[in-house]
């Protein structure tokens, strides 16, 4: 194991023991959301996978440690920090470690920290993707090249459409990465359960995702798999209202010109703005109903991989 690598007893424990695990990543908390807000998510989010008998495991970079399994006060750290925290995906990892500081870690990264601890499944919101006007911008999330790679499991409520949902798509499938529906063939668009666009397959069980997981990794294809899971109807918000919010939202992001790793961020916080709140409030019970499911897939996981 690796000598940056620092795994929480309790975290230590159930990989011992091939007990359930969910790993949560922890931009969400510093560029995701608001404090306080951000700081109960995570709270309540750790509480659900726990309450469906997993162990949750927050990954972060604190004082150049990798971290499988956060403090209270580390959460915290990133909590009241926000955007003043690095947001760390893969390129940036090795300058935080050498230089011993604390970073949020984006899907691409806790899905990196997850590998080498052994954790298989994650939970979060929404994923990146290819941008709109991704084609000729070249802004593709990183999260996309390392679900093509690194064996973790995202647990998500789809794609927030400030992304090309079909340019996205297009990108999974020619990486081979598996976008699965939980109990949907419609891929959810984060704050919506429509899109417009089809998953590869629709699977109605835990039980049923476990065992495809379990299928891929044991004939060694490498990578993810996106298993979206649609945010439950009385929390979804209205298609064509969030759409044209989502339109202004990336308008002023162009006309400030916003690029790079800011422009996640930006639009997450603009859309909350011009929402009044409302998305946030969305946001938060759909990376609930995600913690959820994660651990029951986790528990049937490591069933079948007993
Ligand atoms: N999408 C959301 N909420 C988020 C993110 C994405 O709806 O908080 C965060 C995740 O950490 C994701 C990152 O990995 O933004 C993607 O950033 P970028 O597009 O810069 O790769
Ligand atoms: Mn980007």
């Amino acid at each position: 194991m690796n000598s940056y690598l620092d795994i929480n007893p309790e975290v230590q424990h159930a990989l011992a023991e091939n007990r359930p695990i969910v790993a949560l990543e922890s931009t969400i908390i510093s560029h995701g959301m608001p404090y306080p807000k951000n700081m109960e998510t995570a709270l309540m989010v750790s509480k659900t996978v726990k309450d469906n008998n997993a162990v949750p495991a927050t990954i972060a970079i604190i004082n150049g440690r990798l971290k499988v399994g956060l403090t209270l006060a580390e959460i915290e750290l990133l909590a009241k920090e926000g955007k003043a925290i690095i947001k760390t995906s893969r390129r940036d990892m090795p300058y935080l470690i050498s230089q011993k500081l604390s970073g949020a870690t984006t899907v691409a990264s806790t899905m990196i920290i997850a590998q080498m601890a052994g954790v298989k499944i994650f939970a979060t919101g929404g994923i990146g993707g290819v941008h709109r006007g991704g084609a000729s911008t070249f802004d593709v999330s990183a999260d996309l090249q390392e679900l093509a790679k690194t064996n973790v499991a995202v647990v998500c409520a789809g794609a927030k459409a400030i992304l090309d949902l079909g340019l996205t798509l297009e990108y999974l499938e020619t990486n081979g990465v598996p976008v699965l529906g939980y109990k949907t063939k419609e891929l959810p668009a984060f704050y919506t359960r429509k899109s417009g666009f089809n998953v590869d397959y629709q699977i109605d069980s835990p039980q049923e995702i476990a065992r495809f997981l379990h299928a891929k990794w044991a004939m060694k294809l490498q990578g993810g798999v996106v298993i979206t899971n649609p945010i439950p109807e009385k929390y979804q918000m209205d298609y064509d209202s969030i759409m044209n919010t989502i339109k202004a939202a990336v308008k002023e992001a162009d006309k400030l010109g916003i690029k790079g790793k800011e422009s996640t961020p930006f639009l997450l916080e603009k859309i909350a703005a011009l929402t009044g709140g409302k998305s946030l409030e969305s946001n938060i019970k759909l990376v609930l109903n995600n913690a959820e499911l994660a651990a029951k897939i986790a528990c049937d996981y490591t069933s079948i991989a007993k």
